[in-house]
């Protein structure tokens, strides 16, 4: 059986043919993350704040059964149309989608799987995937973790949404041998707020310091991923106390409506989404753009450093 069909945007293939700087781009918060239309104009502002770092953005999807890396503005409306009735596609879920020749937005895990095997080092999304509150119970714990462990990409993200157990997600990371790197942080931040009150050890102020241990982590053998933690500008930060509220009940929701799998996640981002106001969302698009652009100067360093000859 071949490989599936892999269509790369001809702007992402000069720019990654000329050693050029590239930040790759998640779908699934197009699809399952928000709703229509903000979903489609948070992924062309996030594009644009790429593009304004200096960057190629290279969004990431499964369309009509190929790996599709790099979007077109409508691709990107069509992806955003189709919403949660597109696929939600892990690395697990590749293989029998792309068979069938159908659509999908790409988690966290199945974006780093592919902007790997096309060479593309840096991708900025909201929060990455954890182990999951009762995870002791259910084992529902994300695919994103396993892929950090092996693939290499870095992933700049606001930390992880307090709907997972921060806590055991960095134990996690720990065990699987995966750099957490702060951004002008000491503590790793919990999405829609500054801190989840757990230290990070590696503080860094300038991207450049952060691109150098990318690098440097890359060539060391069997090296997975990278976490970037880039907490939320402030100006757009939600109250810790109530974030903690609305989520304990939307995980209890969860439970009792006897919701499993691959249906949590987008099922507690809109029962946040609702109690909220749809603050939620304001903050969501804010810290992701804020990732984009710290993802670009991130990429714009390291493909400086990739052109210096080592000494
Ligand atoms: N976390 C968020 N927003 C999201 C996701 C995670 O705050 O939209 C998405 C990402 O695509 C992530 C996926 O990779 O959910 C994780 O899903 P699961 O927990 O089912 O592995
Ligand atoms: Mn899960």
């Amino acid at each position: 059986m071949s490989r599936p069909p892999l269509m790369i945007d001809p702007r992402v293939a000069r720019a990654l043919e000329a050693g050029a700087p590239v930040v790759a781009l998640e779908s699934t918060i197009i699809t399952h993350g928000m709703p229509f239309p903000q979903n489609f104009e948070t992924a062309l502002a996030v594009e644009a704040a790429v593009r304004e770092g200096g960057a190629q953005p290279a969004t990431i999807a499964i369309l009509d059964g190929g790996l599709a890396v790099g979007l077109t503005p409508e691709d990107l409306e069509r992806l955003a149309r189709i919403g949660s009735a597109a696929a939600k596609a892990s690395r697990r879920d590749v293989a029998a989608v792309t068979v069938a020749g159908g659509t999908a937005g790409t988690t966290v895990a199945t974006t780093m799987q592919i902007a790997e095997m096309v060479g593309i080092s840096i991708f900025a999304t909201g929060g990455i995937g954890g182990v999951h509150r009762g995870a002791e119970d259910s084992f529902d714990i994300s695919a994103d973790l396993v892929e950090l462990a092996r693939t290499q990409v870095a992933v700049v993200c606001a930390g992880a949404k307090s709907i997972l157990d921060i806590p055991k997600t960095l134990e996690m990371l720990e065990t699987k041998g995966v750099p957490v790197l702060g951004y002008r942080t000491d503590d790793f931040p919990a999405f829609y707020v500054r801190s989840s009150g757990e230290p990070v050890e590696y503080r860094y102020e300038e991207p450049e310091q952060i691109a150098a241990v990318i690098k440097r982590h890359f060539v060391l053998d069997g090296s997975g991923g990278v976490v970037v933690a880039n907490p939320i500008p402030e100006a757009h930060a939600l109250q810790t106390k109530e974030v903690a509220t609305i989520i304990e009940t939307a995980v209890a929701e969860a439970a009792q409506s006897g919701i499993s799998g691959k249906d949590v996640t987008p099922y507690l981002l809109q029962h946040l989404f609702e109690r909220t106001d749809g603050r939620s969302l304001d903050a969501n698009i804010a810290l992701v753009k804020n990732n984009a652009r710290l993802a670009a100067e991130i990429s714009v360093a390291l493909a400086e450093l990739r052109r210096t000859p080592p000494r």
